[in-house]
């Protein structure tokens, strides 16, 4: 198991311990609030980090305003270039910061090298787009006249991110978000602030080597505080958030009170439905991955399965099977599969989600619990469990940040569509059937109604090649592939007249 100390050096963040930083300057010593970053792995205090005072947030933003003049005429494939240069320090630092996102976060090693992958696969793929920002040409109806479509960057995107995925999602959002020409100010989740100051050193690194001007990439550390400043400040052109779905209202509300941008992605409920005719071994594979990975703690994570009652009784032994398997412990030794929760807070959360679910009727077949002992000692280690229950149940509609699995039967596949389709959030999805037509119709406009539907894989584990985010409570957003860069740009239409002549449109006549 390796030695934290030595991977924050080896990051270079040993002796930082900042409020906030602009790119090559950090912030002096300050009287903030201290935050400390906890490992939910051993308990032990990692580090300390400080709140920012609204001056030091306002200086940061008018930093970031003055660097967005000079980076927004860097032209789109040079931008490029040094998000390249990004992508490269990332694969050099992969293992170290895979380990430390392992060890501040508590998500199994694989998946904290699995994250910082995700990271160098979006600065492979901002990198493409620095070339593709296209606009359309369109036909102007009057003689001699061009009429086109361009894309410009929109200034500051302010970036809140969630502690699951402490590093991944801020670089889905700053590698679009810069390679379109904007700069950007990230607010971490206070519960991991350490790989984020992690991930600003190495960018900070590419922007010093490439001289680029101070405040393109900026980081301001703090609680709730912050995303409010940043929320209700028309300075930030853009509010890029990713947590719950009370956070994401909060924020939908002061974005919109301005008349800003935002983009959610927030909670999810995510189903897999097991049909008759599953392969039942793929399907348990994408089941279990799905509910207990990350300790149940992603967006995407399986929290539902909507079974066929002809495979319901085979599936859940061989469900109850694999759960008796499942090795927890600390997530840096590769030989556990599940690792702890992020605090005891949120242990209290699962524990309170398990009494409701009792109280509801919900009738468990793999028992939860909070494991104690040395291996144990954060108090943060739960066992992942599994409970027959309804889906209108209260707390089968909630969304609980746990390794909570709920087990739902049904007879026919409209049934199991709407049930999948019958809670709040609408993110992720799935459908498990060697059948075309169920297939198909589980993927029709009548089928899932949410922002990812997968056949034969499980709800978690998204590329980021494709739109990410969803539908309902879960706040409409897209960040990450396919068009989602149109979010971090402002659309604007041209008309260009090279006649002599002034007609106007729809034919009007205005003679002087
Ligand atoms: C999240 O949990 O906020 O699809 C993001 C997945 C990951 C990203 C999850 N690629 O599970």
């Amino acid at each position: 198991i390796p030695d934290i100390q030595s991977i924050l050096k080896q990051l270079g963040i040993a002796s930082l311990n900042p409020s906030y930083s602009t790119g090559s300057k950090w912030s002096p010593a300050t009287d903030g609030k201290q935050i400390d970053s906890m490992s939910p792995v051993d308990g032990k205090k990692i580090a300390s980090v400080y709140t920012a005072s609204e001056q030091e947030y306002n200086h940061v933003i008018t930093t970031a305003q003055s660097a967005f003049k000079h980076w927004s005429k860097v032209p789109a494939p040079k931008r490029g270039e040094i998000v390249r240069q990004f992508g490269d320090a990332l694969r050099k630092n992969k293992e170290a910061l895979g380990t430390l996102v392992s060890y501040e976060m508590g998500k199994s090693l694989q998946e904290g090298f699995g994250e910082v992958q995700e990271m160098i696969d979006i600065c492979d793929f901002a990198v493409g787009l620095s070339r593709q920002l296209y606009g359309l040409t369109m036909h102007s109806e009057r003689p001699s006249h061009r009429m086109y479509e361009q894309w410009h960057p929109l200034g500051v995107v302010g970036i809140i991110s969630a502690f699951n995925f402490p590093v991944a999602v801020w670089s889905w959002n700053a590698a679009l978000a810069w390679v379109c020409g904007n700069v950007c100010v990230w607010k971490p989740s206070e519960k991991t602030p350490l790989t984020a100051i992690a991930c600003q050193h190495i960018i900070q690194e590419v922007f010093e080597a490439n001289d680029i001007h101070e405040g393109v990439s900026c980081l301001v550390t703090g609680d709730r505080h912050i995303g409010e400043l940043m929320s209700n400040d028309k300075r930030v052109d853009l509010v890029s958030a990713t947590g719950s779905t009370r956070m994401g209202k909060a924020v939908a509300a002061a974005v919109a009170g301005r008349l800003g941008k935002s983009l959610l992605e927030l909670g999810g409920n995510n189903a897999i439905i097991i049909s008759k005719d599953a392969d039942l071994d793929m399907s348990l594979i994408g089941a279990v991955f799905g509910a207990v990975g990350t300790a149940g703690q992603r967006c995407t994570t399986t929290r539902r399965l909507i079974i066929h009652e002809s495979v319901y009784e085979n599936f859940k032994a061989k469900l109850v099977k694999a759960y008796g398997q499942l090795r927890i412990g600390n997530p840096l030794d590769q030989h556990n599969h599940v690792g702890p929760l992020i605090d005891t807070d949120a242990v209290n959360a699962y524990l309170s989600s398990i009494e409701k679910c009792k109280a509801e009727g919900g009738k468990f077949v793999v028992e939860g619990g909070v494991l104690s002992g040395d291996a144990y000692s954060s108090g943060c280690y739960v066992k992942p469990c599994i409970a027959e229950v309804e889906n209108h149940y209260e707390i089968v509609q909630h969304e609980t940040f746990a390794p909570i699995l709920y087990l739902i039967k049904y007879k026919e596949l409209d049934e199991a569509i709407a049930l999948q389709n019958g809670v709040p959030q609408g993110l992720s999805s799935a459908i498990m059937t060697l059948n075309l037509r169920e297939a198909e119709q589980f993927l029709s406009a009548q089928g899932s109604d949410c922002g990812i539907a997968n056949v034969n894989i499980g709800t978690s584990g998204a590329e980021i090649g494709g739109a990410f985010g969803g539908e309902k409570e879960t706040g409409g957003g897209r960040e990450s592939g396919s068009d989602a860069w149109r979010n971090y740009m402002r659309r604007q239409t041209n008309t260009i007249n090279y006649s002599t002549t002034l007609p106007l449109a729809q034919g009007i006549k205005f003679d002087l």
